[in-house]
């Protein structure tokens, strides 16, 4: 009697952990982070091309330079992203645009659950003209991010996969 019960209660787990999430498919979501930095006299964010997936969490940390922020460009980000990204960014200081963020280490947390997919072309306001821009891409490429270019990776530059 004790030997079954030994035996048993593994395979209880497993058979549980099975029914949690019947559909293995879809990816729980993953958390990246993008380090904004100094390097000489170039401002960056690292990775400037990031691939995620819809859901998934990015961290943007102030690492140098700063202060930095996030902002996107509102004519650069896929239909119907506006919304969900002034709903999941706080403390903006306008459309789409994070705040300054002035403390060593801060993070600037965004969730893209319920973001269209496509592509987000996004900088830095005070290193703008220092070429402090980026590229995100929420599942496959699109929308006007995809074909307006000027300075961040292009869609073809990012890596399929990155930051994870
Ligand atoms: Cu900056």
């Amino acid at each position: 009697m004790k030997r079954w019960t030994v035996v048993a209660f593994p395979l209880f787990t497993l058979g549980a952990a099975a029914l949690v999430r019947p559909d293995d498919r879809t990816p729980p979501p993953a958390t990246h982070r993008v380090r904004m930095l100094q390097q000489g006299n170039q401002y960056k964010f690292d990775p400037a091309g990031l691939r995620i997936q819809p859901g998934d969490v990015v961290e943007f940390v102030n690492v140098s330079g700063f202060p930095h922020n996030v902002q996107f460009y509102p004519n650069r980000i896929p239909a119907g992203a506006k919304d969900v990204l002034n709903r999941a960014m706080a403390q903006r200081m306008g459309d789409v645009a994070g705040p300054m963020m002035m403390q060593p280490n801060a993070v600037y947390r965004i969730s893209f659950a319920g973001a269209p997919q496509g592509t987000y072309d996004y900088f830095c306001l005070p290193h703008l003209a220092l070429g402090m821009k980026a590229t995100l891409i929420v599942g496959q490429p699109g929308g006007p991010g995809s074909t307006i270019n000027d300075g961040e990776p292009t869609p073809a530059q990012v890596p399929a996969r990155s930051g994870r």
